[in-house]
């Protein structure tokens, strides 16, 4: 994605082959954005925002007692500079 751009994002529950629930609860902390607890009763959702500045987004899960917690702790969004965006043409 690119500096500037409206962007959504949907999270995917994705422990459906576990035998319990396993609530995830992912926050963006540099955007104020957290999402409900994604589980199977809840199983996706939508966020959206403006990426205002170029670099890494950090994304983690913050239910600390998720099966599987320690792995969930390091997603990261890309947000290219304006401008820079790979395969933008300048004519
Ligand atoms: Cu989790």
């Amino acid at each position: 994605m690119e500096e500037g751009q409206e962007v959504e994002i949907t999270f995917v529950y994705g422990d459906k082959d576990f035998s319990q629930n396993n609530p995830h609860v992912i926050a963006i902390p540099a955007l104020g954005i957290t999402t409900s607890a994604l589980d199977e009763n809840n199983p996706e959702e939508t966020v959206r925002f403006t990426a205002e500045e170029s670099g890494e987004v950090a994304f983690m899960c913050t239910n600390v007692d998720c099966v599987g917690h320690t792995n969930l702790l390091q997603g990261h969004i890309m947000v290219g500079e304006h401008g820079h965006a790979e395969g933008e043409e300048h004519n």
